[in-house]
């Protein structure tokens, strides 16, 4: 059975852009996925495991079953209604900076962007990030400025300082908002933030002797859609409806055989 979720949760998430620490895996859900994660890393080594797991929802069930959560979904639903595709996802892991085997040195972080600069969708994109293990400030948890959803796509520049983790090394200028109201978002393994497709948010590099992995998965509701947009070039190849029916199909169900609604 879904977990309940706080009332205002629509409200505050319509307001702010964000809302965070909520939980969604019992302990042995979370002694589960932690497993499973450190079994994928040892055989794909950690290089591979940082940033490049993309979209393997479409592969692998146990990761499947958390972008198909309950308790992810109900909250979902009080946001994007009942119909609701996966849109895609991807585990950021960001190792101790310790570890870090850069021949330049630079200290890895997630540069402050919003998420669908570069994702040619109409329609509100909802990011849950599932913490895999404990985030907090000193391994780099994600932060966010509140109400910086209202203000449209701001303009994003190549990052300047280097070890950026973004695909595109993109940034926003720090002109352009204010740094100073920027919120972490702590969590325990087994919780979830969500935010809004256009909320500025980042994260600082992991100074702690500890792991910090998150799963993030990108939602919207059955009536978004794709836009040929040439500064918005994304493509949308592993979108899953986890929840209600899709009668429009702006996107296709790519549900591999084996997931079971
Ligand atoms: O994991 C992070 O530090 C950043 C996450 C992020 O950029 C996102 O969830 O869109």
């Amino acid at each position: 059975m879904a977990a309940s979720i706080p009332s205002n949760l629509s409200q505050n998430f319509n307001r702010d852009g964000y809302v965070t620490g909520i939980p969604v895996l019992t302990q042995t859900e979370v002694k589960e996925l932690v497993q499973n994660f450190n079994a994928l890393e040892k055989e794909i080594g950690k290089e591979n495991s940082q940033y490049s797991l993309h979209n393997v929802h479409t592969k692998l069930p146990w990761v499947m079953k958390m972008a198909a959560h309950p308790n992810i979904l109900h909250p979902l639903r009080a946001i994007l209604g009942d119909n609701i595709f996966v849109l895609d996802s991807r585990f950021i892991c960001k190792y101790p900076d310790k570890e870090n085997s850069r021949k330049d040195g630079a200290k890895q972080y997630v540069a402050w962007h919003q998420d669908v600069r570069y994702w040619g969708v109409e329609g509100m994109v909802v990011t849950v990030w599932l913490a895999v293990d404990k985030a907090d400030i000193d391994n780099g948890c994600m932060q966010v400025i509140p109400g910086s959803h209202k203000f449209g796509i701001f303009e994003h520049i190549e990052a300047k300082e280097k070890g950026n983790l973004l695909t595109s090394n993109q940034e926003i200028p720090l002109s352009l908002f204010n740094v100073e109201k920027a919120v972490p978002c702590p969590l325990n393994a087994g919780e979830m933030s969500l935010h809004h497709g256009l909320t500025v948010h980042g994260s600082e590099p992991n100074l702690s002797d500890r792991r910090r992995c998150g799963y993030v998965i990108r939602y919207v509701a059955t009536d978004a859609y794709s836009i040929n947009d040439p500064n918005r070039p994304r493509t949308f190849p592993a979108t899953v409806l986890v929840s209600g029916k899709d009668e429009l199909h702006n996107f296709t169900d790519h549900a591999p055989e084996w997931f079971k609604k």
